[in-house]
């Protein structure tokens, strides 16, 4: 194998020795020093707060267990009410940001989420409101008859900060095809990140990983995300999101340990354009999260609070952390806890 310079562009066949064959702990120093260089010996989290405005949705996908169908049992839709009071609960902890996703639902209008925006960005301006995967964005323009980029406008004047890396899945066309045909295609997916880069929004980027995908399904999937962010330079931050399977119709097994840090080492490696890779607690668990602090990971993500999409498919991590919490399992790995915004600002929390 012809191991990468340091500032080398990895190809194809470098990032499957990466993901492959390389011994663990030369993957780990590699992607630890391409970190560094990077970010130093820093690493984030925020304060922040999931909330899940609806489980509706007319996809289907096969490996989803939060979904449901309108009228099935376990369906539910907040109101703007509801709404409200966990940004208001929010706000209150200290939060700096909410991630406000849901289903691709049948028929709430554009109006209803405008609305939704409006509502808290007018009463907590201090909080960053990261909303909507690009699937809800290309459900919300269908619904209203309009392009990706005129609902983003108008989400943008609303009080949207930025868009969540939800969605992508995994861009292989055979995968999509047996999993999720219901789903806008990896293009479509790729367009509608395009077009909110282009209208200011920045976004991040995610990857479903552990199912049935193959090792160069993987790759071709950095690839993509790659080539987009040389274009745009709009992607953030970059979360493997590794496969949970209770309760869903895929079934199977959660990916290793090992596999977990494989991948993210790689994405480090492979994703010289994106300056953030997180260790997703929710899917890793806090264990495996510290680790990958040592695969090329800069980021733990948040509070998080209510989780429900990993913990519906048997996700055995908690619910929420405390900043005490993450701030401690950052240390023991000899990082040093940095506060940030959604824009990866330095923040100090009030109080
Ligand atoms: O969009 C659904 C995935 C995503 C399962 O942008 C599953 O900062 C594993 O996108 N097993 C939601 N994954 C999570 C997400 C996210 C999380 C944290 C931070 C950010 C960010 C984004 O979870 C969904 C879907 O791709 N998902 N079902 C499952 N069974
Ligand atoms: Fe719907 Fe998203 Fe679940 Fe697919 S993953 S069924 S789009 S909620």
């Amino acid at each position: 194998m012809k191991v990468a310079k340091d500032d080398e562009r990895l190809n194809t066949e470098q990032g499957l020795d990466l993901l492959t064959r390389m011994p663990l702990h030369d993957l780990s120093r590699m992607a630890t020093r391409a970190k560094e260089r990077l970010h130093k010996n820093i690493c984030y989290y925020n304060i922040n707060r999931h909330i899940d405005y609806s489980n509706i949705c007319r996809c289907g996908c096969r490996f989803c267990s939060f979904s449901r169908r309108a009228g099935e049992a376990g369906a539910f839709e907040l109101t703007l009410d509801e709404i409200l009071e966990k940004a208001a609960e929010a706000d209150r902890g200290g939060a700096s940001e909410l991630h406000i996703v849901g289903g691709v639902h049948p028929s709430l209008p554009l109006e209803f989420f405008e609305e939704m925006l409006a509502r808290i960005s007018s009463r907590y301006p201090s909080l960053h409101l990261k909303c909507f995967t690009a699937v809800e964005i290309d459900g919300f323009a269908r619904n209203a008859d309009l392009s990706a980029e005129s609902v983003l406008e108008r989400l943008k004047k609303a009080g949207l900060g930025s868009i969540p890396g939800g969605g992508a899945e995994i861009f292989s066309e055979r995968i999509r095809q047996r999993l999720f045909p219901n789903k806008i295609s990896a293009d479509r997916w790729l367009e509608i990140h395009r077009a909110a880069h282009r209208c200011g929004l920045p976004s991040n980027a995610t990857m479903l990983y552990g199912h049935i995908e193959t090792d160069e399904e993987i790759i071709d999937h950095l690839c993509r995300l790659r080539e987009l962010q040389d274009e745009t330079g709009g992607f953030q931050a970059f979360i493997p999101l590794a496969y949970h399977p209770d309760n869903n119709c895929l079934g199977g097994t959660k990916p290793t340990g090992l596999k977990s840090l494989r991948v993210i080492a790689t994405a480090r490696l492979m994703l010289d354009n994106i300056p953030h890779i997180k260790a997703y607690w929710v899917m890793l668990d806090v264990k495996l999260a510290q680790v990958a602090l040592h695969f090329g990971a800069n980021d733990l993500d948040g509070t998080v609070i209510e989780e429900r999409i990993t913990h519906a498919a048997g996700a055995s991590s908690p619910q929420a952390l405390t900043v005490d919490r993450i701030r401690h399992l950052i240390s023991e790995t000899g990082l040093e806890p940095v506060e940030r915004t959604s824009l990866y600002e330095r923040r100090s929390s009030p109080g």
